[in-house]
């Protein structure tokens, strides 16, 4: 039934099935105020994911560096705040997790057209490698790599659909991941679109 994934991970299927709606309705809500732009790397590539951030801190990438940062640049004020709906789901995710002090101040919310992908990477920019990562997946399915403490590490292929959410922490946390290139399609909430939020403690 629930693909192992190895110590410190957990797939909650469908745990945001029941506030799936409101969910999005607040994604929306954030995007209105800080919109999804496509970043460039610090090696000078636009990435094909469009992002945007509510909470506290914010994940950014430029020409400078990847780090967490107060203000969205493009507005030039600080990120939205974290809707209610964003923060209980994610402590739901992480206390059944095992992880039951977790407290994010960040989520990074991307958004993936056909095509939209992540290389394999490790989430290093945190503070903290003993906090884990919520992930949730909204809107069209997804196929994830999952590797192992180096980037030569064989990987796995994980589908995650509308609703899954995934927390990675303890001796995952460091794990190689990326997200292979998102099929065509229509989600009858998200349209052609999918959407990520993976919450953290940045700070
Ligand atoms: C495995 N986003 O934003 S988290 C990212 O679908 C990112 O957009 C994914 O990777 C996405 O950095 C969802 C997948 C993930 C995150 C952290 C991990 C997998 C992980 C940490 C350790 C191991
Ligand atoms: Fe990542």
């Amino acid at each position: 039934l629930s693909q192992d994934l190895g110590p410190g991970t957990a797939i909650l299927r469908g745990l945001a099935l029941n506030r799936d709606a409101l969910v999005i309705e607040a994604l929306l809500s954030v995007a209105a105020k800080s919109p999804f732009r496509h970043m460039v790397t610090p090696g000078g590539f636009r990435m094909s994911v469009a992002m945007t951030n509510c909470g506290a801190l914010g994940w950014v990438t430029d020409r400078k560096g990847y780090r967490y940062a107060p203000v969205d640049p493009e507005i030039g004020g600080l990120w939205p705040a974290m809707p209610k709906v964003f923060m209980d789901l994610a402590r739901e995710a992480a206390t059944k997790a095992g992880y039951p002090t977790f407290v994010p101040d960040a989520c990074l919310i991307n958004r993936y057209e056909p095509g939209a992908r992540l290389t394999l990477h490790q989430d290093k920019n945190e503070n903290d490698f003993e906090e884990p990562i919520v992930s949730v997946s909204l809107g069209l399915p997804a196929v994830f790599l999952f590797g192992g403490l180096e980037r030569s590490d064989k990987t796995i292929r994980v589908p995650v659909l509308h609703g899954d959410v995934l927390v990675w922490g303890g001796p995952a946390r460091l794990r190689y991941h990326g997200v292979n290139p998102l099929k065509d399609g229509s989600h009858p909430l998200a349209g052609g679109y999918r959407f990520n939020l993976t919450f953290r403690k940045a700070a």
